[in-house]
């Protein structure tokens, strides 16, 4: 039996260090590794059954070819051989007919990685392809940051157990970060107090000394709220924003005299009292620090809530106390330097942009050029990306060609001309930094793949010997890759070893504000006003009287471990919580199915009460597989594609449905 270190590839800000353990070839166990200084030596439940999905039989061993009708699942073993020849033979129909920029590449986050993520781009810039805008989960949220602090790093999470506040707003931890959690546990232990801001009783919220539940949507106006008591009170810092802040006065005359707690009050359900309170308790903490989830910025005015919420720091001083300030995400930090993978001068045209939340859009839409050509990897936007009917409508469309690169016949791979079978991160080299901490860690092939699963990069590097592409890049070996992207980071020669020896390295924070002026900008130029200025439809809050927030589930990884029978059932399956006077209102009983449906779909879902969800609102945790789920749809068949108001991000949260027994 050996060791090896390792990193946890999945979309999540803690970024484990892992420790594998292989016995004959086989990967035996999964556990935390007790030396990485961050994560501390324990994973979640969902990573200790990594070995299970590793060795699935469910797993796709060699290249697959379409043998029945689109959506099926009817495949038949090819060689890679066939494989790529068909790809580029079809690429190049596609080319000639349409042009490159019928060529879609589609692909998110099933592996962090930066090599491994990011493996595509230089493919897709040299063929010409249209530019696939990566915009489902954050880019309001860190727009916002941006008008604010500009390219600032967020706080650094270890610092807060110096903090003696800790508000965590729009982010459940206790499922999605539980290293940032005990941090916090930890900082409590001390003394420090927890208010949870969200929009239902969260099982991070039943923790908390405080909880502050709002009208989903409307935080910006709640984070107003907020300053106007701490700038009537004086309870800012005057010293500070004399020295680090601009746009103070103006804030204070033309915005904040609009934002009184009584009218605050009525824009968020919050009374005036908890407003008062809120803004007391962060205007007198010595050293507050606030997590800053993305909850409240998939909705409209998300960026417009994420600005706001990061100005208040600014406000008491914060950000220059130890323990105090903000953390949006750890990614905001530009030094990595990515060009010489990502190779943006392989690109001999511009070219579209396509927004990756309006899939469905492009797929049906009369775009000229058409989309022809799809390249799905490591991602899965059958399960996960809203307007799920119009994106089934498009993946089942005959004339389009789709690739897909996956590990198991997801729903996506469904709709497949052609399946690639991927690696998983054990089998292929890596170098992970992290969007919730500062490490830094390499993660080598420790396993050969199993089957003939190859991994991005090594594919994409097939697909371009498959097109003739001859530029360098495509022959170099993951390792190379490795070496040079560690040479875009500015480390010191210790540290430089240290990666190389599987060891995790932190990169420190800059001191000091990265914007244009050098200053934190409350109003900064070209980026308008403050408000808040969401209006709800009177006739749809009528039709679809429910706010539906579809919140990630705690035993699944977005559709990571979907497929995994123990874990569906720790998460009770497919199901909707509402408040048991709205369930009795509604005809609807515990453990029954109801119908849930707006002018876009429905789907089925098992019901369950809870008094933890406010009356108007359901929650329907998780991304659930279509395969999976009664009806053959998921959520996401009545979430929309509406875009948020900075960065074009997605808004999960900021749909309305109406709810009725089967
Ligand atoms: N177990 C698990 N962990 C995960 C994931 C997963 O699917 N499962 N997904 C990973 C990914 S991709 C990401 S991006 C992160 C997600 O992390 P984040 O997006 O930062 O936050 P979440 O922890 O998902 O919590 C979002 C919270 O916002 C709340 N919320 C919704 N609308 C509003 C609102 O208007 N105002 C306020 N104040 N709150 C609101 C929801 O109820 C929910 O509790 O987690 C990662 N970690
Ligand atoms: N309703 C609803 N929908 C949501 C959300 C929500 O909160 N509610 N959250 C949204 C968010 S925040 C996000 S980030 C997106 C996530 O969107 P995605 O990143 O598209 O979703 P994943 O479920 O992580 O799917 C990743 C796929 O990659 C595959 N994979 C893993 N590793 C590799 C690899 O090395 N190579 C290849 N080729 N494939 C690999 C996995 O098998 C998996 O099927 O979902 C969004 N969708
Ligand atoms: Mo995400």
């Amino acid at each position: 039996m050996a060791i090896y270190r390792s990193v946890c590839p999945l979309d999540c800000p803690d970024t484990c260090g892992l420790l594998v353990e292989i016995n004959r070839g086989r990967v035996q166990k999964v556990s935390g590794d007790p030396e990485h200084p961050y994560t501390r030596g324990f994973i979640c439940a969902k990573m200790r059954h990594y070995p299970e999905l590793i060795h699935s039989r469910e797993r796709i061993l060699t290249p697959l070819k379409r043998s029945g009708p689109k959506g099926s699942g009817l495949f038949t073993p090819i060689s890679w051989m066939e494989a790529l020849a068909t790809i580029a033979g079809r690429w190049q129909e596609i080319i000639d007919r349409y042009g490159p920029e019928a060529i879609l590449p589609y692909s998110y986050a099933g592996v962090m990685g930066l090599l491994q993520r990011n493996a595509g781009h230089a493919f897709f810039h040299r063929l010409g392809a249209s530019e696939l805008q990566r915009t489902i989960c954050s880019p309001a949220a860190e727009a916002g940051w941006q008008q604010v602090l500009g390219q600032t790093w967020g706080t650094d999470p270890e610092t807060l157990v110096d903090a003696d506040l800790v508000i965590i707003w729009g982010m459940n931890p206790a499922s999605t970060s539980i290293h940032f959690l005990s941090l916090v546990q930890k900082a409590r232990r001390q003394g420090a107090r927890l208010i949870v801001i969200d929009a239902y009783r969260t099982r991070t919220a039943a923790l908390a000394d405080t909880v502050v539940l709002v009208r989903p949507g409307s935080d910006a106006a709640l984070a107003l709220g907020v300053m106007q008591v701490l700038v009537t009170e004086d309870l800012v810092d005057s010293g500070f924003i004399a020295a680090h802040v601009s746009g103070y006065k103006e804030l204070c005359t033309k915005v904040l005299p609009a934002y009184t707690p009584e009218r605050v009050a009525a824009l968020t359900g919050v009374p005036t009292e908890t407003i008062t309170a809120l803004a007391r308790a962060y205007g007198q903490a010595r050293a507050p620090f606030i997590r800053i989830g993305h909850g409240f910025s998939r909705h409209r005015q998300g960026g417009m809530a994420a600005r706001l919420i990061a100005s208040l720091p600014a406000l008491v001083g914060a950000y220059g106390k130890a323990g105090g300030g903000a953390l949006q995400s750890s990614g905001t930090g530009s030094a990595i330097k990515l060009d010489g993978l990502i190779r943006p001068d392989l690109r001999q045209r511009p070219v579209r942009a396509i927004n990756m939340v309006r899939l469905g859009r492009a797929l049906t839409d009369a775009l000229d050029p058409p989309v022809m050509g799809l390249y799905v990897y490591h991602g899965n936007p059958a399960t996960v990306a809203p307007d799920q009917n119009r994106v089934l409508a498009g993946l089942r469309r005959e004339e389009l060609f789709t690739v897909v690169h996956e590990r198991f016949l997801t729903d996506t791979a469904l709709y497949a001309d052609i399946i690639l079978p991927a690696a998983f991160s054990v089998e292929q080299e890596d170098l992970y930094r992290s969007y919730g901490q500062y490490y830094l860690q390499h993660s080598p092939a420790i396993l050969p793949p199993a089957g003939e699963a190859k991994s991005n990069w090594q594919t994409f590097c097939l697909l371009a010997q498959a097109m003739g592409f001859t530029e360098d890049i495509f022959q170099r070996s993951e390792a190379e890759m490795f070496a040079l992207l560690l040479r875009g980071i500015p480390l010191e020669q210790r540290e430089r070893q240290a990666l190389q020896a599987g060891r995790p390295v932190k990169l420190e924070p800059p001191a000091g504000y990265a914007t244009p002026s050098g200053r934190i900008e409350l109003m900064a130029a070209g980026a308008g006003t403050l408000d808040y200025q969401v209006q709800e439809d009177a006739g749809l809050v009528e039709r679809y009287p429910f706010y539906l927030l579809t919140a990630p589930a705690h035993f699944a990884l977005n559709s990571n471990y979907g497929q995994m029978t123990a874990l569906r059932e720790r998460e009770g399956g497919p199901h909707i919580i509402l408040n048991p006077a709205d369930c009795q209102f509604k005809g609807l009983t515990e453990g029954a199915l109801a119908e849930v449906f707006n002018e876009r779909g429905s789907c089925l879902l098992r019901v369950k009460e809870s008094h933890d969800v406010p009356r108007g609102i359901a929650v329907a945790p998780g991304v659930w597989w279509c395969q999976h789920s009664p009806g053959g749809r998921n959520i996401n068949s009545v979430v929309g594609d509406t875009l948020t108001d900075l960065g074009g991000g997605s808004t999960f949260y900021d749909h309305r449905v109406e709810i009725r027994p089967l």
